[in-house]
This record gives C-alpha cells, sequence and structure tokens, in this order.
C-alpha cells in the first residue's frame, strides 16, 4: 500500500494554505505538521527531518515516501500529475496558462503586498508618516492587482472557469 502524504505546514503560510486545498480537492489522505523554530528565527528547534532535505527550510514541502518536494507550485503541479482523476486545473493549454499566470501573481507581487502590510500593522516595521506611506502604496497597488484579477475572472464563477480550480 503506498504511504500516505506528509506535508510540513504552517496554518498562516499562503504557500501551505495552496497546498492544503488541493489536497483536500483532490480528497488526498495527508498528515502534516508544523515545524517548530519556523518563523521565529530559533533555527536550534527546526527539526532535523524537516531541515535535512530542504535547503531553503521553507514551507510547504511535501514527503511522498522517499521523495520531498519543495516549492507550493511544483508541489501542486506534482499532485496535478499524479492524481489527474480530480483535476485542479482546467483543460485547454489557454486556460491551463491563464491559471497559472493567475497563480504566480499571487504568490509573487500579491503575498509580497499583504505581507508588507502585515510587516507594518502587526510587527510595527514602521510609524506615522512612513507607515502612512507604505499603507497608501499598497493600497494602491493591491488596487491594481484586484482590477486585474477582476478582468481576469470575467462573468466565470472560478478563476478556473465552471469548477474550482
Ligand atoms: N516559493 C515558495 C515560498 C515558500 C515560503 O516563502 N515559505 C515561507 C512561509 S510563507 C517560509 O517557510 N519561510 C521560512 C521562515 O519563515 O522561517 C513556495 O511557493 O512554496
Amino acid at each position: 500500500m503506498a504511504q500516505e502524504l506528509f506535508l510540513w505546514d504552517h496554518p498562516v503560510s499562503s504557500y501551505a494554505q495552496k497546498v492544503r486545498i488541493a489536497l483536500r480537492e483532490k480528497k488526498i489522505p495527508f498528515k502534516l505538521e508544523t515545524p517548530r523554530g519556523i518563523g521565529n528565527g530559533d533555527k536550534a528547534a527546526v527539526p532535523s527531518n524537516f531541515s535535512e532535505h530542504n535547503m531553503r527550510l521553507e514551507v510547504p514541502l511535501l514527503i511522498d515516501g522517499d521523495f520531498k518536494i519543495t516549492d507550493s507550485t511544483i508541489i501542486l503541479e506534482y499532485l496535478e500529475d499524479k492524481y489527474p482523476e480530480t483535476p485542479l486545473l482546467p483543460r485547454s493549454p489557454r486556460e491551463r496558462a491563464r491559471a497559472r499566470m493567475i497563480e504566480e501573481v499571487c504568490d509573487s507581487q500579491y503575498e509580497a503586498l499583504n505581507w508588507g502590510v502585515s510587516e507594518v500593522t502587526n510587527f510595527e516595521r514602521a510609524h506615522g508618516e512612513q507607515a502612512a506611506k507604505l499603507h497608501e502604496q499598497a493600497n494602491h497597488q493591491v488596487k491594481q492587482i484586484q482590477a486585474w484579477l477582476t478582468e481576469q475572472l470575467g462573468d466565470a464563477e472560478w478563476f478556473g472557469g465552471e469548477r474550482f480550480g
């Protein structure tokens, strides 16, 4: 019998969330754990069975038997290739490319903006006028991304068209 998948996870990582959503939508059983020491700089606390095969020390890390995969986009592609029965990408090459562009914009620009705002709001990395300037610029850029996403969605219910993906 195939071994159950294992996900090194973090509850607030949008990248790990992508993988959890894909696994659950595809109804693939898996176990998960958040590695100690991640996100707080306590390198000594990071478990060796997480760090050994993960030179970036990042979540998500998916373990499939003796195979370890990093990077949420690559993990999603692996899951799509290995479990094609419940596809999360549309069928046509054009729609697949469009879905990947949306994923890329969310992973890079949108996530960076959200995280930057969180650094100012939650971790108080900037104050007063400087914080206000950063918020103003972030609002401007978020509006641009949301306008682009709205255009991509069009009249469809999901970014993938008729189905969630
Ligand atoms: N490109 C990677 C990015 C993964 C990433 O940035 N993970 C962050 C959490 S959101 C991380 O593990 N950072 C290590 C740390 O905070 O110690 C992906 O798509 O999986």
